[in-house]
């Protein structure tokens, strides 16, 4: 599978990390002495020489908001994510099917620790953001308010959404912010795991009986287009991507991944022996890639403003978790407070 390509190029970001942590960057340049360098130069030259920007250094405001963003809404994704999977943990078909499931979703859980971590080194405070999340002030992916029908929805999940994930976050190993590079390299490894169980669910079940053959169909039928929109608007509507790219926050725009994704998937349906739900997909000899349908963008519109099919289902759920989970917090910062010797 594609997976070891990708793999790879996470371990090759991973490697681009420690060497560039051990090069300095001349921050004079070509400067006349007479002209009094800025902060914002000093930022500027990082950038260009593919240095990380670390939590202590200056960074312009709009960079920081732009990673507060980002970085939330991801973190987010992660924990809603746990909703659609959470739901078939004690429905999954067998007992090893059900540790796998539970092995998953608490990886999930994990990522989004990473990942609130990673925002918090921006000077904004955990609480907050999950406050942004709860009040519709902060996003999540448009792809977690699609419901999960049957047990193959978990493969599809696995295979088609943990893989837009995967193409989607490896560029993300390279971005300029430290924090954000080293958690999406770890979370990266993760997924590639998440990614092979999701195949391995479908690949059963396409070649069990006549009647899993058509579930796992069906689950890939619905899952496609929806896993095609996770990757944001066309570049031509994407707010952010141009600033983000020239940030080295996002490495490639959405529609450049979104195709990456498609060739990815194509031959590894056929190793499915699924089709996917797209009169149009076709090998575009030319380009060198395969021709097809884009996703819906009115449908992820409505989506990404709160009107798909599991919106408002998904925050109920999170802020009833959050309030059933204060106890829990206050006890264990009464207990943390016990052991410092000072007040919760
Ligand atoms: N859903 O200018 P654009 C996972 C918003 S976790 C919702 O292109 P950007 C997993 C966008 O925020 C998956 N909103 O934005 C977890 C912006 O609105 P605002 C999550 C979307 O940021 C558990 C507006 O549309 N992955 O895989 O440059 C189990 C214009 O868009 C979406 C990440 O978060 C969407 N799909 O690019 C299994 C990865 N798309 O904020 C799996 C990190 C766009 O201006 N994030 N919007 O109001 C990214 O790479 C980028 O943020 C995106 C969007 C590519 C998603």
């Amino acid at each position: 599978m594609d997976g070891d390509t990708l793999l790879d190029q996470v371990e090759r970001a991973e490697r681009a990390l420690v060497d560039a942590s051990r090069r300095s960057v001349r921050t004079d340049g070509d400067r006349p002495d007479t002209q009094e360098r800025t902060v914002q130069d000093d930022f500027d030259a990082i950038i260009a020489a593919e240095q990380k920007i670390e939590p202590r250094d200056w960074m312009p405001d709009a960079y920081r908001r732009t990673l507060i963003r980002q970085i939330a809404q991801h973190a987010h994704s992660e924990i809603i994510g746990m909703q659609p999977e959470g739901n078939w943990i004690s429905r999954a078909p067998s007992l090893k099917r059900k540790a796998i499931l539970l092995a998953k979703v608490q990886d999930e859980a994990g990522h989004g620790l990473y990942l609130y971590a990673a925002a918090e080194t921006l000077g904004i405070g955990r609480d907050e953001l999950v406050a942004m999340l709860l009040e519709g002030r902060q996003k999540y992916s448009s792809i977690f308010n699609y419901p999960t029908l049957t047990w193959a929805d978990i493969g599809a999940i696995g295979w088609l959404v943990d893989g837009a994930a995967i193409v989607n976050q490896v560029p993300l190993c390279r971005c300029s912010y430290g924090p954000y590079a080293r958690a999406m390299i770890r979370i990266c490894k993760e997924e590639s795991f998440h990614q092979r169980q999701g195949f391995e669910i479908l690949f059963t079940l396409s070649h069990g009986t006549p009647g899993q053959r058509d579930m796992a169909q069906d689950a890939v039928n619905r899952w496609w287009y929806p896993s095609l929109a996770m990757f944001g608007p066309p570049d031509a509507d994407s707010t952010h991507s141009e600033q983000s790219m020239a940030w080295g926050i996002k490495r490639f725009g959405n529609d450049d991944l979104r195709q990456r994704f498609v060739d990815m998937c194509v031959p590894q349906a056929e190793v499915l022996g699924l089709t996917l739900p797209d009169d149009g997909l076709r090998w575009d000899a030319d380009r060198d890639r395969y021709a097809f349908t884009p996703p819906d963008f009115d449908e992820l519109a409505r989506v990404i403003r709160g009107d798909g099919p599991c919106n408002r289902q998904r925050l109920a759920h999170r802020r009833r978790a959050q309030d059933e989970g204060a106890w829990v917090r206050e006890a264990a910062a009464a207990h943390a407070a016990k052991r410092s010797g000072g007040t919760p």
